[in-house]
């Protein structure tokens, strides 16, 4: 075995982390290179194939901590004191140097950073984030994981040409998560995530916080994704090939098979799979060649499961997340290797896809708080709903390569949204692996489901997946996999596709329509339920749009909307709750058959050129509904608890 020179590394990691930190310019909060622990340790310089240049560089540069995010000013309303922070982010090009030897990597990323600035959420708190779009491309912006109303949750055709903006109010509504943000532009999705438009949004809340997990530095966001790179150190992506993109070099927090230096305690690690095509299966050995450590898995998706998951390994497939706490106070002074399985699904395996990052464990620990067991109860979560309205999605290939569901793919307009769950209802999809094979981690937006079976292939729901509440599962060759949720809060247009992002922009990306109830007494505007509404689109960068008054105008505008405010929540929580008891059906159709309902989509799939004298009339408002109550206390605890009615729902159709 050749083993990697010692001396060497060491040697020329210490030129090249002052050439590395000249030219990296991440924001503060990058963690600086310990002293207590070496790096450059040699492992086993790993025999295989490489697509990319050789890496040789294993653990030897730190893990970059993504900074958070500030807001840039806060609006508050006169009357209600209700509260809406309002940050910015600037979408634009840069180049990171990511291998040593070869010339810095050019990406577009969020503030200019990849994975861009992390967002840090408190529940009860709304916001409003302004992308402008100063990069090569067109940007639609998604966060993955919250029910954000249709015209802010990245609708793939909702895209902001470079020159323009887009403001996305947020909800902040739900409970404790690890949500995070990404590209959604139709056809593009996975090259602009690729090419470095992804982040963390964490929403934390106060129920968490009197857990005693680990927090501060012992709280860290990891986002593992696989890339492939050219010669010259650019990256390789070609647009035309349909079949995935696993890559070579495996990246956590935008640098590949970096270190952390830990302290012999425990941690919570917030496992995100942000790669274009590429799924795990991590385990944690001390050495390459040890045998798996056992960890508490403790969140995933949608946030904290009812009780810690004991497991010595997570397997993990795009767009999931899954959060762990790790104990490393038995491992001082050791070196901790975050592993990867060879062989999974249809991956492709290179040189050293078998390895993720170092843990160098120290001997000392700083600061013991936050340190004890994980508590054996996390939190409420209401038993999965009864419910007999099943609905069946195939996910396959066609003759011609392209990836479909039910046959219908994104650029089928007339055709694209499937099904039209009643707003409220429960329903079980059955989703199902069709032709072609491949991997497809299904992801529904809007909705927190749970994983209710799998069967063919791995034939068992592993207990991480049915712990929590998700909103992606993943349906590998061969399997079936049932999923249930409620469709609520918000009626409107809602993507769900496949999370290899090669299949997604090769049209593995299809829509569902909420529908309204009738005479249920809740708010009945539809302001919301179009995401291409003209209001809401992107405008044209014009400073006079940047000026802290006109800000300020347009947070009082958002405000005035009543989008998310606890009033139309809680009406629209007793009339979903009236018609739970009621057993009585809005006459609506619940087919997954095609449907010809596109004149609203048809006419707007195609972004007209948005005026740039659309300047946003703060009287505009459409929903007229009173604020009588402060948001400022827990938005959603009546909603959260709505699932403890459902099993007890009767239906009669
Ligand atoms: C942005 O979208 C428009 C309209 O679909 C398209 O014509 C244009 O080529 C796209 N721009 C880029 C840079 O891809
Ligand atoms: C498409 O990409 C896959 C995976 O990287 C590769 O194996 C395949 O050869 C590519 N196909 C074409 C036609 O380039
Ligand atoms: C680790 O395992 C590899 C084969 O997987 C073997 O070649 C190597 O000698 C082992 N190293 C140690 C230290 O046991
Ligand atoms: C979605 O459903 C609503 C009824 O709730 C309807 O008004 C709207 O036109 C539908 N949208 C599309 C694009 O079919
Ligand atoms: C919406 O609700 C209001 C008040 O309940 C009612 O007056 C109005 O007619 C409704 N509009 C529609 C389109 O149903
Ligand atoms: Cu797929």
């Amino acid at each position: 075995m050749l083993l990697f020179p010692t001396w060497k590394a060491g040697f020329l990691s210490t030129l090249l982390a002052i050439s590395y930190a000249q030219i990296h310019s991440r924001p503060k909060g990058i963690q600086t290179l310990g002293s207590t622990v070496s790096r450059g340790e040699s492992i086993p310089r790993p025999a295989g194939k490489w697509v990319s240049p050789e890496y040789r560089w294993f653990f030897e540069y730190p893990l970059p901590i993504p900074s958070t995010k500030s807001p840039k000013l806060t609006y508050t309303n006169d009357k209600t004191h209700a509260i809406i922070d309002y940050y910015e982010v600037e979408v634009k090009p840069v180049k990171q140097q990511i291998f040593p030897n070869l010339s810095p990597t050019e990406l577009v990323a969020y503030d200019g950073v990849s994975p861009g600035p992390m967002f840090v959420m408190h529940k009860g708190r709304e916001a409003v984030v302004r992308f402008s779009n100063n990069g090569p491309t067109n940007m639609s912006v998604h966060v993955h994981g919250q029910y954000n109303r249709a015209p802010f949750d990245g609708w793939a055709a909702d895209y902001a040409y470079p020159g323009q903006y887009k403001d996305y109010y947020y909800p902040n509504a739900q409970n404790a998560r690890t949500v995070w943000y990404h590209d959604h532009t139709e056809y593009a999705t996975g090259e602009h995530t690729y090419r470095g438009q992804d982040g963390f949004y964490i929403i934390t809340d106060s129920e968490e916080q009197s857990l005693g997990l680990p927090s501060g530095k012992y709280d860290v966001p990891l986002a593992i994704s696989a890339k492939v790179y050219n010669l010259d150190g650019s990256l390789k992506f070609d647009t035309n090939n349909n079949s995935g993109l696993w890559g070579d070099i495996i990246h956590v927090n935008g640098q590949p098979w970096p270190y952390l230096n830990v302290e012999p305690r425990k941690y919570r690690f917030r496992l995100l799979d942000a790669s274009v095509s590429r799924t795990y299966d991590l385990s944690f050995v001390e050495g390459l060649n040890g045998s798996a450590i056992p960890f508490n898995a403790i969140a995933s998706d949608s946030g904290l499961f009812s009780q810690p998951v004991n497991t010595d390994n997570i397997a993990m497939s795009m767009g999931e997340r899954y959060e762990i706490v790790f104990d490393f106070s038995g491992h001082a002074g050791k070196k901790i290797i975050l592993k990867n399985s060879h062989g999974l699904g249809e991956n492709v395996d290179y040189a050293a896809t078998d390895m993720v990052m170092q843990f160098n464990v120290g001997s000392s620990v700083s600061d013991s708080s936050n340190n004890g067991d994980v508590p054996s109860s996390l939190r409420y979560i209401p038993p999965a709903p009864k419910s007999d309205v099943v609905k069946d999605f195939t996910f396959g290939r066609s003759d011609d390569g392209t990836w479909l569901i039910n046959g219908v793919g994104f650029s089928d307009v007339e055709h694209r949204i499937l099904t039209r769950p009643p707003r409220g209802d429960d329903e079980i999809w059955t989703l199902h692996n069709g032709n072609g094979g491949g991997t497809h981690p299904v992801h529904i937006h809007l909705v927190d489901f749970q994983v209710l079976s799998r069967t063919g292939g791995r034939n068992n729901v592993l207990p991480y997946e049915s712990a929590g509440m998700k909103d992606v599962v993943w349906l590998a060759g061969g399997e079936t996999v049932q999923v249930v949720a409620r469709y609520a809060p918000w009626d409107g247009v809602y993507m769900f596709h496949c999370h290899n992002l090669v299949h997604e922009d090769h049209d593995m990306l299809a829509a569902f329509n909420v529908t309204q109830l009738a005479k249920w007494g809740y708010d009945n505007s539809t302001i919301f339920i179009d995401p291409m509404q003209p209001e809401f689109r992107p405008k044209n960068i014009n400073a006079a749009d940047y000026t802290q008054d006109a800000i300020l105008k347009k947070l009082a505008w958002f405000y005035s909307s009543d989008a998310y405010h606890i009033g139309n929540l809680g009406a629209v929580s007793s009339a979903l709750d009236a018609y739970s008891t009621s057993g009585v059906r809005a006459p609506t159709t619940s087919s997954n058959s095609r449907s010809l309902e596109t004149s609203v989509l048809a006419s707007s799939s195609s972004p007209g050129i948005v005026s740039s004298s659309s300047a946003i009339s703060p009287t505009t408002t459409t929903s007229a509904a009173s604020k009588s109550t402060i948001a400022t206390t827990s938005t959603s605890s009546t909603w959260s608890h709505r699932g403890l009615t459902a099993s007890t729902r009767t239906k009669r159709w």
